[in-house]
């Protein structure tokens, strides 16, 4: 018999074999939606919130928006972050590589968006006279070596990898508040409600990806989403471990 409770989903009845939600408490329905229910961005967010709040709340942040960073620590995340993008912008050509027709105007759209920000990179770099070509430091060598590791992996872990890089730092430049100068322009930068936008359509797309992929590639994605907020938690802390 078919439950009738209007706060369950039949489908989800189906599959668990449940005949009478009612007895079910709302946590165990909850787990079993994790096996059962195609996986999102917004369900990485809610199963994995420690994760990512280390990934978006640092005090590399904080000191920017109180105007106490040192200038060589901000120095040292710019010309890391120049080092980072430029190989960003590899993977997202990779991304667009094997996306669908559908998706490929908003990945278009990014790109068109980094070659202003390898500029813009550039431009600042040049005003604080710091050297681009100065070496990786080994987090911002692992994080493009990840990226480059995604190279054969399903469309969906790439687009779920994506979206979890560009959101962490349109929500990590953002989540502290308005940013005095000279770093309010790196907060409008990634925090900014154009990028905030594109960065829902990334989610949209990474979605869709996700709900026709069968469960490895859902926790291939799961995995990805885990390692992209790992590093970006790393990639703050570089600021502090070496001058520019
Ligand atoms: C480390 N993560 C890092 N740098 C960036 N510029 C972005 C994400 C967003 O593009």
């Amino acid at each position: 018999m078919a439950p009738t409770h209007a706060r369950w989903n039949p489908e989800l009845c189906r599959v668990m074999s449940v005949s009478d939600a009612d007895t079910l408490s709302q946590s165990t329905v909850l787990f079993a939606m994790r096996f059962t229910m195609p996986l999102t961005c917004e369900a990485l967010l809610s199963q994995y919130p420690d994760a990512w709040q280390e990934a978006t709340v640092h005090p590399f942040l904080t000191q920017c928006q109180a105007g106490t960073i040192r200038p060589t620590q901000f120095n040292t995340w710019l010309v890391q972050d120049y080092r980072f993008v430029t190989e960003f912008t590899r993977f997202v050509g990779r991304t667009l590589a094997a996306a669908p027709d559908g998706d490929l105007d908003v990945l278009l759209s990014g790109l068109n968006a980094l070659q202003d920000e390898l500029n813009w990179f550039r431009e600042k770099a040049a005003e604080r006279s710091l050297d681009l070509a100065t070496p990786r430091q080994n987090t911002c060598q692992s994080y493009c070596e990840f990226m480059g590791s995604l190279v054969n992996a399903p469309y969906a872990v790439q687009a779920t990898a994506l979206w979890a890089i560009e959101y962490a730092y349109n929500q990590g430049w953002q989540l502290p508040g308005a940013m005095p100068a000279p770093y309010g322009e790196f907060a409008d930068r990634w925090g900014n409600p154009g990028f905030t936008d594109y960065v829902k359509l990334l989610a949209q797309q990474a979605d869709a990806a996700l709900a026709i992929a069968p469960p490895a590639k859902q926790q291939a994605a799961t995995a990805a989403f885990l390692r992209v907020a790992a590093l970006e938690k790393d990639f703050w802390q570089m600021a502090y471990n070496a001058a520019a």
